[in-house]
């Protein structure tokens, strides 16, 4: 073979290259094996001659690749796919009154928390945006302990008793022979198991609403579902529900926009998050809890320790104890966010359980699955996990123990180590309770109402998300191939509300088809709940939102700037979106680069768009089914949009209509068109376009 010219390596040299033109940079900072010995070559394997076979001594090498093949641990079984940002917690003035707990006393003490956002079906590698029920659990590290309250973005669950989560999460996930779909409701299975288990009923019609397609993480709400007890520091109790309340108001997408951020971004509130962060706009929530008073608990509509139902906030209103803002992202992804182990058994002095069946097998589940996830019982010792105050026990040993506990003892009582750890009579101690009863396997007959509060959810919707949750149900149901399982489910639609049972029926072409079901207990008609609507309470605001604005060469850079500066003003970002991202020509000929370019940018990853193309280059735009796609969706998604006269021959090729939500920036224009964008959709659109409800007329839209 001919002799080949090499490159040497110096330690002078810091980005020399190696006989095969591989890189060897160098630095002062030793790369080095786990053992800590420095290492000359990491880009070669050690072989017999440059082309022969590998040598087993290679200890560097197997070392490597050894750790490399274990990289991955277990995905959380449910809550797969997740992303969190560390942040503080401030209790407010007066927040002590219910709970004693030293987190909630001193509105001058921070607490920090972790906090996981998380959907439930779909595995770690999917999508952002499916329909699904969205995870909200925080992590406080409290002075006395940490405190993990592991809720959802929905206040009700789908079951009533802790045994029948895993035939629901089952049933839920991909199809075990098919191994699809890997997440979301829409198949067979899942819509099998909820046509049999009415209990479901109600949060369906939650998953079937906007909220199973949020907007963003932070314009969610949480919910600690199950009904808590706080106790005082006199030893008296007071059970609760919590509440997280977006400062940025609750809002989500609308179904064909979901499915088209997941083509676009899957990531999209991943990236969301972490651009909010990165870019110093840190998300907040209020956090409140509904105290129930004693003497209510008997004349509630519903038993408060079935996780099925809610407290009406016109029956309890919320009383708000605190702020968590989020405000730095996770150094590592795997470290923190993927092993975080929260556990709604983390509780701290001042917080106890109810005796909700659903809580009560949680307590159980959530150490045993970090067993398995984590490797066994030492995950408490994972920086994440890990207690900020001080911690002193006698657990020994077990695999993975990074700690080195010393002495002789190992036990106590003991005499061998007076000073060792001991119990603390003001540590958690349960409040007593007084129970007796049976031995039995029994659901409550408090618990048997199915379908009351499902009937008071939908008719709280205004005339909009009404049509939403029956279009997510005809959706889902046409995925549904077994037919007994779609009359099954419509015939529960006629109980919960005859005119969604219509509605639905008539979408799938199955008019008169429902089975008919016979109830345990016959729906009521409980009064309204319009907090339960996020429309009737949004507020008018961009804040956190992003325009998108799509320009072409020869646009007009004035209007841009206005628009970034009133958007800007009005606390959005804006992007621009052009043909080539690298540069758009403006009106006097200067290159400005974009921050998409059209294929990449669709409109669905705005909240409002505007179309400033230049005179000339229009007809490009026109003939770009991309940029006609922008145009069209951001119309059907009921967007605002803010025009020039140029941008005529494109939103005419879009099919735009002229209405209240399409305004000309020329003038006083760019206001107009942020005043309108604060105030969210143009639903009339979307009336338009479908079809009317049966029976009775649902509640105004706003
Ligand atoms: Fe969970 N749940 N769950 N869950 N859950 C888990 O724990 C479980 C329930 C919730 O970001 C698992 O560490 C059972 C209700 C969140 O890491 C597991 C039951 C609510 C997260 C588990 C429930 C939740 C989980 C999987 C019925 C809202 C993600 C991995 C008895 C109040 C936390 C893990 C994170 C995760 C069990 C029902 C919320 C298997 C048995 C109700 C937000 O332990």
């Amino acid at each position: 073979m001919a002799k080949k010219k090499t490159t040497t390596t110096t330690t002078t040299d810091r980005d020399a290259r190696g006989s095969g033109g591989e890189p060897h940079q160098t630095s002062a900072l030793a790369l080095t094996t786990n053992q800590g010995v420095p290492i000359a070559d990491d880009q070669n394997s050690l072989r017999v001659g440059a082309r022969g076979p590998s040598l087993l001594e290679d200890f560097h090498f197997l070392e490597k690749m050894t750790h490399f093949d274990h990289e991955r641990i277990p995905e959380r079984i449910v809550h797969a796919r997740g992303s969190a940002a560390h942040g503080t917690f401030r209790p407010y003035k007066g927040a002590s009154k219910y709970s004693r707990a030293a987190f909630l006393a001193d509105p001058s003490v921070e607490t920090p928390v972790f906090t996981r956002f998380s959907t439930v079906a779909g595995g770690a590698g999917s999508v952002d945006l499916p329909r699904d029920v969205r995870g909200f659990a925080v992590k406080f590290y409290t002075q006395e302990g940490n405190f993990d309250l592991v809720g959802n973005n929905i206040p009700v669950f789908f079951i009533q008793d802790a045994m029948k989560f895993p035939d629901f999460v089952h049933s839920v996930k991909m199809e075990p022979d098919r191994g699809f779909p890997q997440n979301g409701s829409a198949h067979d299975t899942f819509w099998d198991f909820i046509s049999l288990a009415p209990e479901a009923l109600h949060m369906v019609m939650w998953a079937m609403s906007d909220r199973a397609i949020p907007r963003s993480y932070r314009m969610i709400e949480g919910f600690g579902v199950h009904t808590f007890k706080l106790v005082d520091g006199k030893g008296r109790p007071t059970f609760i529900k919590w509440h997280w309340r977006p400062v940025l108001g609750t809002q989500s997408v609308v179904w064909d926009e979901a499915c088209k951020i997941n083509g676009a971004d899957q990531d999209f509130h991943r990236r969301d998050l972490w651009a909010a962060i990165q870019g110093g706009a840190f998300p907040a929530w209020e956090l409140s809890i509904q105290p129930i008073p004693d003497d209510m608990i008997d004349d509630l509509e519903f038993d408060i320790l079935d996780p099925t139902k809610l407290i009406p906030e016109e029956t309890i209103p919320l009383v708000p104890i605190g702020k968590m803002v989020l405000d730095r992202w996770p150094d590592n992804f795997f470290a923190e966010t993927e092993q975080a182990a929260f556990h709604p058994g983390h509780l701290v002095p001042g917080i106890e359980f109810s005796d909700d069946p659903l809580l009560q097998g949680r307590i159980f589940s959530y150490t045993d699955t970090q067993l398995s996830r984590l490797g066994g019982p030492n995950f408490h010792e994972l920086e994440i996990n890990r207690p900020k105050c001080p911690m002193h026990n006698f657990q020994r040993d077990g695999i993975a123990r990074m700690r080195v506990d010393r002495g002789r003892t190992s036990f106590e009582p003991n005499t061998l180590e007076p000073d060792g750890p001991r119990e603390t009579p003001t540590g958690f101690a349960t409040v007593p309770q007084q129970v007796t009863g049976e031995k039995v396997r029994r659901r409550s007959e408090t618990f048997a109402d199915h379908y009351s509060q499902a009937r008071m959810f939908y008719r709280s919707m205004t005339a909009t998300e009404q049509r939403h949750i029956a279009a997510a149900y005809t959706f889902e149901l046409s995925k549904v191939e077994t037919l007994v399982i779609r009359t099954r489910v419509l015939g529960h639609l006629d109980l919960i509300d005859a005119s969604l049972g219509a509605r639905v029926a008539d979408a799938l072409g199955m008019a008169g088809q429902a089975d008919t079901i016979s109830p345990t207990v016959a729906p009521r008609d409980l009064p309204l709940s319009p907090s339960l609507s996020i429309l009737a309470k949004a507020p008018a605001t961009l804040e956190g939102r992003k325009v998108g604005v799509l320009i072409s060469d020869g646009f007009d850079a004035a209007v841009v700037d206005k628009l970034r500066a009133a958007a800007e003003q009005a606390g959005a970002t804006l992007e621009t979106v052009a043909p080539k991202v690298g540069a758009t020509l403006d009106a006097k000929g200067r290159a400005v680069a974009a921050d998409h370019m059209l294929g990449g940018g669709p409109s669905v990853i705005f909240d409002a768009v505007a179309v400033v193309p230049g005179a000339g280059s229009v007809a490009v735009l026109v003939a770009a089914p991309p940029a006609k796609d922008w145009v069209s969706d951001a119309f059907a998604h009921c967007k605002v949009i803010g025009t020039i006269a140029a941008a005529e021959p494109l939103l005419a090729a879009a099919g735009v209509k002229r209405d209240a939500g399409v305004i000309d920036l020329a003038g006083k224009g760019v206001d107009a068109f942020i005043d309108a964008a604060k105030k969210g959709r143009i639903w009339a659109r979307e009336e338009a376009q479908t079809d009317k409800p049966k029976g009775p007329p649902p509640r105004k839209s706003r």
